[in-house]
Order: C-alpha cells, then structure tokens, then sequence
C-alpha cells in the first residue's frame, strides 16, 4: 500500500497496446486508492481536457493519418499540452493523485519507434509540451497482440475499428516490442506487467509494485 508522502501529487500512466486493460485497471486502482482515503484524478490522453477531447476527435477519425505522421504527431502533441496545462499539472499542485490512461509514452511508441517519426521532433515537442513532467510510474500492460486486439474487438461490437485499431498485425507486434524496449530502458520508472491474466491478478500485481517505485530515488 503506497504510504509515502510526496510533495507535491503523484502521477501514475498507464501504457500498452490496445486492450491491453488499462481502462480497467485504471478504475480498479482508482477505487482502490479512494477507499484508501486518497484523492484521485482519472484522465486519458488523447484527451481529458475539453480542448483535447476536440482533438482525440479529430485523431481517432482517422484524419491525423492523411496528414501524414509529423501532422499527426503535431496533433498528439496539442492534446497534450493542453491536457497537461488544463488537467495535470493542477492536480499535481493540488496534492492529488492523476492516473492517466497514456501519456508521453504512446508518442514515443506509437509514432516514434514504430511510427519513425524524426527523433529531434520528438524531443522537440516533448520539451515544449511536458517540460521536466515525468510520470512517478509508469504500468506497460504486456499481452500477446492477438489477446489485446480480441479484447478490444469483443468490447467494440459493431462499432468500425479506431485510426489504430485498424492497423496491421505486424504493426501491433511491433508495438508491443516498443513497449517492452521502453520499460527495459527505464526502469526505475516503468513496470512491465503480465497483464495476459484475470483483471484481479493484474490489479493485485500492480498494487504490490506501487509503494516500491514510490520510494524510489
Ligand atoms: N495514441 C495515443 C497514439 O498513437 N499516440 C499518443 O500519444 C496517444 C496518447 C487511443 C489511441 O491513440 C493512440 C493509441 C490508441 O490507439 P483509445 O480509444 O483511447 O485510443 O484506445 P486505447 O487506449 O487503446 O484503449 P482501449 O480501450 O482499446 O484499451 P484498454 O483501455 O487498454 O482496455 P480496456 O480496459 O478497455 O479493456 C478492453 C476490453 O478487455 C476487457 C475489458 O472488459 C474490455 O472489454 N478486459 C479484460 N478481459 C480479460 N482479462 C483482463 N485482464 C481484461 N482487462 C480488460
């Protein structure tokens, strides 16, 4: 159980592919956190603030794509920036806790290791958009892609699949290594989670490595 005060409000993200469970584990650590008499913020990126849900809008049409990868990413970036300024960093300062369902990460996964979106851009816009923001910890919730994308099929039902739900297989695959590359880069601040188990297990899973990585220099 995370018991460590911190200065200012802790900042949780959750990454992975799609249907990975993140949603679900967010809810699930939220609840968990609230009965433990913490004052929790649950947000998602691309969105969570009015003016980057317009944009998640926009994103998840599809139209980012035509524009081609540095557009999109330029887009990403917007979101974020607002994001972060609207919803974040206010909570932060406020003592809160703010669990996002992704955040810088998926940039750097999404369109810059399998994207191969320009590194300086990159960098660029994570200067400009986040500043020295890092998350305290970071989740990667690993599963096969075949699991994630049967996941997020079952939960769509007859809906058309998303901008990146309809991406190839081999670009999933490829996802999913970009996200294990990240969580073996950093891992003071990421966790690779096995989250091909029942949502309970990786709940359990993930609660037992929070107070660590807290306490964490
Ligand atoms: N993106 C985003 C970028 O390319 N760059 C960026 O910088 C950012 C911020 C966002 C898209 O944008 C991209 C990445 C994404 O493609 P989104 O709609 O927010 O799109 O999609 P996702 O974040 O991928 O969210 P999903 O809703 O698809 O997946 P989750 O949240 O990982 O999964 P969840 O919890 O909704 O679960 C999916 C289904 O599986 C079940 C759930 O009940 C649900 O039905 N489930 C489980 N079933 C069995 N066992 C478990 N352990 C389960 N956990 C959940």
């Amino acid at each position: 159980m995370p018991t460590q005060d911190h200065p200012r409000g802790v900042f949780v993200t959750f990454e992975g592919g799609e249907g990975s469970g993140k949603s679900t584990q967010i809810k699930l650590l939220a609840e968990r956190l609230a009965r433990d008499g913490r004052d929790v913020v649950v947000t998602r990126e691309p969105g969570g603030s009015p003016g980057a849900e317009i944009l998640r809008h926009v994103i998840l049409s599809g139209v980012g794509k035509l524009l081609g990868a540095e557009a999109e990413t330029l887009l990403f970036a917007a979101a974020r920036d607002d994001h972060v300024r609207a919803v974040i960093a206010p909570a932060l300062a406020r003592g809160q806790w703010v669990l996002c369902d992704r955040f810088f990460d998926s940039t750097r996964a999404y369109q810059g290791r399998v994207g191969g979106v320009d590194r300086a851009l990159m960098e660029s816009l994570q200067r400009v958009t986040i500043g020295d923001l890092k998350p305290d910890v970071t989740f990667i919730l690993d599963v096969p892609v075949e699991v994630g994308m049967r996941r997020a099929t079952a939960r769509r039902g007859a809906a058309a699949p998303d901008r990146f739900e309809a991406e190839t297989i081999a670009f999933h695959q490829a996802l999913r290594d970009a996200y294990q590359a990240i969580a073996a880069a950093e891992p003071a601040r990421c966790v690779l989670i096995d989250a091909d188990r029942d949502a309970d297990t990786v709940a359990a899973a993930i609660w037992s490595a929070l107070p660590a990585r807290l306490t964490s220099p």
